[in-house]
């Protein structure tokens, strides 16, 4: 069998400390009083599994009008809590020293929540990367190349993992194909929490 790979995607097994990722998990949980998870719809009109919210200036949202970025919270009406301080630090290291994340997705998953092959397409420049954060239970990660049809491989992503996706893999089709439930006690009720950080507007 030949390896899949798919350059210019990194993952740094355990990048967080369990101490690091307590702290992670009550700043998301905090900001989500303010900005609850909803239930997005796709543009094809089926409910999403994963329950989401956005930190920033821009939040990625979808209804039945499609995909995009918006500055305010879709049931609040109000402006996004703000980018947690380590993670903003977190991607000064790893991805862009120059030019901030201005958009933090936050995808939460229950026990039977998954989210089907796609391509993130909907930023300004593809130029800037998007550094990902697992937290919770294990999740089964599916990454393949930039036509839908090229071949996949499966990795799991446990609670402190950090991946980064540049260059060729920043349009690279994935999705998560389940996630193992009870895996991790460090979410209060169990399930998983990815936090994505990207540059959804130009730069400057
Ligand atoms: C590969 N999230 O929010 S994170 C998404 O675990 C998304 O919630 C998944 O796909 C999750 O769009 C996967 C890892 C990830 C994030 C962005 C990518 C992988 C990526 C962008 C391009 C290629
Ligand atoms: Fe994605």
């Amino acid at each position: 069998m030949s390896e899949v790979s798919t350059e210019g995607f990194r993952l740094l097994p355990g990048r967080l400390s369990p101490q690091a990722q307590a702290v992670l998990v009550g700043q998301v949980l905090a900001r989500l009083e303010a900005a609850p998870a909803y239930k997005p719809i796709t543009p094809g009109g089926k409910p999403m599994s994963v329950t989401m919210s956005n930190f920033g200036a821009l939040g990625w949202f979808t209804d039945a009008r499609g995909y995009r970025y918006q500055d305010r919270h879709p049931l609040t009406d109000e402006p996004w809590p703000d980018i947690p301080a380590t993670l903003l630090e977190l991607w000064a290291e790893l991805a862009d020293p120059a030019v901030p994340p201005d958009a933090c997705l936050v995808n939460l998953y229950g026990p039977d929540a998954k989210m089907g092959l796609h391509q993130d397409r909907d930023e300004a420049d593809f130029r800037f990367p998007v550094l990902s954060v697992s937290l919770g239970d294990t999740a089964i990660f599916r990454i393949g190349g930039a036509k839908r049809s090229d071949p996949t491989r499966s990795i799991r992503l446990s609670s402190g993992d950090v991946c980064l996706l540049a260059g060729p893999a920043r349009l690279a089709h994935h999705g998560i194909d389940r996630v193992i439930a009870g895996s991790s006690r460090l979410i209060p009720g169990g399930g998983r929490i990815n936090l994505t950080l990207r540059r959804a507007a130009p730069a400057g």
